[in-house]
């Protein structure tokens, strides 16, 4: 059995948290030898819900959860965090804009950025699911410039997964058959589910699928799939989210397996023409903690376009919250 990692959870007592946290427990992120200790942060308001969660927590007797802290201060839920999923903040609601997102959000992740800077342990991960993950994950990243850049990462795993089971459903396999799937750019309806490299079997999607559906409704229906769930529950994803996040930090920890790759928001260097700076999900392979883009995949004029598109809202979300960037 391993040391217990300290894995800090915000926005805990929320949706995603209440189906996240019992994953972590369990094991399913770090592994059956990985013993847990959670601290976990909520608004004041939501400290009540969180210890309904802590007894529910305990009376599932996880052996590998070796401790549990709560707190409304993140200076105290930071402290010594080895990894740490930000999912607090405020998800979308049916009237909201994105830019509405934004401004609501981006001030929660300077504070936090600055506390996790100032009291995480020297080997932090962090993954930003709290939308606009990206733009947050960026907020974050500057507010905590003694953290590398490479620490800082938003999900698209959600993302990606939904693209797996949509190319699953339509060749009538399973999901965990598609490989190489990436995820190019923001977190949003202008994400490009790239199916050109990805397979089935090790097979060629594009051989398997039609091309006009490829870049029409499968497009479509993977970038608008947060919407569509926001329409059929009225509320944003919760479970699936929970998942991808497992998945994200899951492949980060073990590394991803040979001859495949995955996606992760994480800061360009400038790979693929992408501005410098910015949180934008790449195809990327991990091994113990770090992860590189995949080199030397090609473009089409399809790609180019979807992808020069989601770099200019990214950039767009950036002007928006340069006040925070300061
Ligand atoms: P909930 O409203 O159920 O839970 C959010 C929790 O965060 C609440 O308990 C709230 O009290 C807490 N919170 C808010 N501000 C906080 C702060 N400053 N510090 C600590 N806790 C804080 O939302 P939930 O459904 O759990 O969604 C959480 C976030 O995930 C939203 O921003 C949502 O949009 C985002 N999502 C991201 C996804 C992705 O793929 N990246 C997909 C699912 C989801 O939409």
């Amino acid at each position: 059995m391993n040391a217990p990692i300290r894995v800090a959870v915000t926005g805990a007592a929320g949706n995603i948290g209440y189906a996240l946290l019992f994953r972590i427990a369990a094991g399913d992120c770090y592994g059956k030898d990985q013993p847990v200790i959670l601290q976990l942060l909520e608004l004041t308001p939501g400290m009540k819900a969180l210890e309904g969660v802590v007894m529910e927590l305990m009376d599932s007797a996880f052996p590998l959860l070796h401790g549990i802290e709560i707190s409304d201060d993140a200076n105290k839920a930071f402290k010594g965090a080895n990894q740490a999923f930000l999912v607090g903040s405020r998800p979308r609601t049916k009237e909201m804009s994105r830019a509405d997102l934004i401004m609501a959000n981006g001030p929660i992740f300077v504070g936090q950025g600055k506390a996790l800077a100032a009291h995480a342990a020297s080997d932090l991960r962090v993954l930003v699911v709290g939308n606009p993950c990206n733009t947050n994950a960026l907020i974050a990243m500057n507010a905590g410039r003694e953290i590398p850049r490479d620490r800082w990462h938003a999900m698209t795993r959600l993302d990606e997964n939904r693209a797996k089971a949509q190319i699953a459903a339509k060749v009538g396999a399973v999901p965990g058959a598609v490989s190489n799937m990436g995820i190019w750019g923001n977190h949003s309806d202008t994400m490009f589910p790239d199916f050109r490299h990805a397979l089935v079997n090790g097979k060629a999607v594009t051989d398997l699928c039609d091309r006009t559906w490829l870049e029409t409704d499968f497009v479509k229906t993977v970038a608008t799939r947060g919407k569509a769930i926001i329409e059929a529950r009225g509320a944003s994803s919760a479970a699936s989210a929970a998942s991808a996040a497992i998945d994200h930090m899951s492949s980060l920890w073990h590394g991803t397996p040979p001859g495949d790759f995955t996606s992760m928001g994480v800061c360009s260097n400038g790979a693929y023409g992408v501005p410098e700076g910015l949180i934008f999900s790449y195809p990327v392979t991990a091994k113990a903690g770090d992860w590189q883009v995949v080199a030397g995949l090609d473009q089409d004029a399809f790609a180019n376009a979807r992808i020069a598109n989601t770099i200019k809202e990214l950039e767009s979300e950036r002007d928006t919250v340069k006040d925070l960037l300061a």
